[in-house]
């Protein structure tokens, strides 16, 4: 007797064919010789023929392993019991290169030991089952081996499906793919399914519904032999931890396989289109008129936080002073007269003297100018040098998030988490009691508001 703890194959009896193999790892079929007098040849586990693999062991009804590493331990279990057994009570379970060798000449022909042709059927004393000839080997009929009787020459080729290359992805991130039906095979014909790739830990599922909320095959990553018609195959793998890397999986039934590109953000999404979600979390917002390089914003508007999935939190509606509609301070911050103001206002510069200069004359000390001091001391993304944008970069980025300039549009929200209807401060002065703002929903712009009005932001960097 065996035991091999843990490794799903529990025993064998006398006759050497009670071992029970419920390990997910075995992966094919092949025939074993027993007793060196006769070739067996059994299905198990809705396995077909395959490949690849490398050590075989005896499983229940009489099927027979074939093991990729993790069933070695198998094998080399089975090797003890191979000394000094009687014919049809030993156990050969042998390297599949020695197994293959061993195979006779006649594979391709008749059935043989006893003499038979496709489809005769013999019962097998030895084994108490049944067993047919597939015209090449007698095959078990036992215990579920009936499931894998295929029609000769049956189709198993599905038609080509497709899958949607996927880029911009966020890295190291767990992505899925379309949901691709297949079609074309016979009906009843298995297929193995398989899915491969370098990276990123590729699996598929099988379903039996379009929507994937009914799974024949859950998530796995191992071959599995099924009736592939008219189900639907799905893939998921891990995105690359490197900003502009593609991963591709390759997912075969039968033999047609089909290639599924995933791609990280670039490093310098500024080369990719406005509302591109950078590798850093960031959102490219086009170029800043200030300094004609690339601008950025935040995921999410000031006091919200990008949960990996939207944003959370309270969005912060903030007075462009301290909120006192009295003492109001005209800074050093340039003067706008009439939108858009000076095409290089520098939100940046902006921003820097605000943080530091007194918004409320009347009352002692430093009073903040808080829309600003919010940008000057944020730390989100990796970064500190947040600032509120001038007017002309606020109008870029306003652009960017609504090109057309009309609400409730295909376009709305580019950048994301913008309150489409609401006013965003600048940090454009318009006089001592008035700063500019602008509307998403329209662009309009204006330098009537009183400074204390409390309206949301969005910080910018570049
Ligand atoms: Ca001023
Ligand atoms: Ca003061
Ligand atoms: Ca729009």
């Amino acid at each position: 007797m065996v035991s091999i703890p843990g490794k799903g194959l529990t025993d064998h009896d006398q006759k050497g064919f009670s071992a029970v193999c419920g390990n997910s790892a075995v992966s094919g079929r092949l025939r074993l010789r027993l007793a060196g007098t006769k070739w067996r040849h059994s299905p198990l586990h809705g396995q077909a023929y395959q490949g690849a693999g490398s050590y075989a062991a005896i499983c229940g009804n009489g099927a027979l392993a074939l093991c990729s590493a993790e069933c070695v331990g198998l094998s080399r279990a089975f090797a003890v019991s191979r000394k000094g057994i009687g014919p049809m009570k030993a156990l050969y379970a042998l390297s599949l290169p020695v197994l293959l060798l061993m195979l006779p000449n006649a594979a391709r022909a008749d059935c043989v030991n006893p003499a038979g042709v496709e489809p005769d059927i013999i019962y097998n004393r030895d084994h108490k089952t049944y067993q047919f000839c597939d015209g090449t080997n007698w095959q078990s009929m036992a215990g579920g081996g009936m499931r894998y009787i295929q029609p000769a020459g049956c189709d198993n080729a599905p038609a080509f499906f497709p899958f949607t290359a996927q880029a911009g992805l966020a890295v190291s991130t767990l992505v899925t793919s379309n949901i691709a039906t297949i079609t074309g095979m016979d009906a009843g014909c298995t297929a193995t399914v398989s899915v491969s790739g370098a990276s990123g830990s590729p699996e598929y599922r099988v379903c039996s519904t379009s929507d994937c909320s009914s799974v024949t095959q859950d998530w796995t990553a191992a071959n599995n032999t099924i009736d592939m018609q008219g189900k639907y195959l799905q893939l998921r793998a891990t995105t690359s931890a490197s900003a502009g890397t593609e991963f591709t999986i390759t997912a075969s039934v039968g033999p047609v396989s089909s290639d599924w590109s995933i791609t990280t953000l670039p490093a310098d999404c500024s080369l990719s289109p406005v509302g591109t979600v950078c590798a850093d979390g960031t959102v490219y917002a086009g170029t800043s008129p200030a300094s004609s390089t690339p601008m950025y914003v935040t995921r999410c508007d000031g006091g919200r936080v990008w949960g990996g999935s939207s944003c959370g939190g309270s969005r912060l509606n903030t007075s462009w002073n301290n909120g006192n509609s009295s003492g109001y301070v005209n800074t050093s911050v340039s003067d706008c007269a009439a939108a858009p103001c000076a095409g290089t206002a520098d939100g940046r510069a902006n921003t820097t003297t605000l943080a530091a200069a007194d918004s409320d004359s009347g009352a002692g000390g430093t009073q903040p100018h808080a829309a600003a001091v919010y940008c000057d001391g944020l730390n989100i993304h990796g970064y500190t040098d947040w600032y509120l944008p001038s007017l002309p970069e606020l109008d870029v980025i306003i652009r960017a998030n609504n090109p057309d300039l009309t609400n409730g549009t295909g376009d709305d929200n580019t950048l994301g988490d913008f309150a489409m209807t609401s006013y965003y401060w600048s940090s454009s002065e318009g006089n001592s009691a008035l700063a500019w703002r602008q509307r998403v929903s329209d662009g309009y712009s204006e330098n009537t508001s009183s400074k204390y009005v409390a309206i949301p932001i969005r910080c910018a960097r570049r």
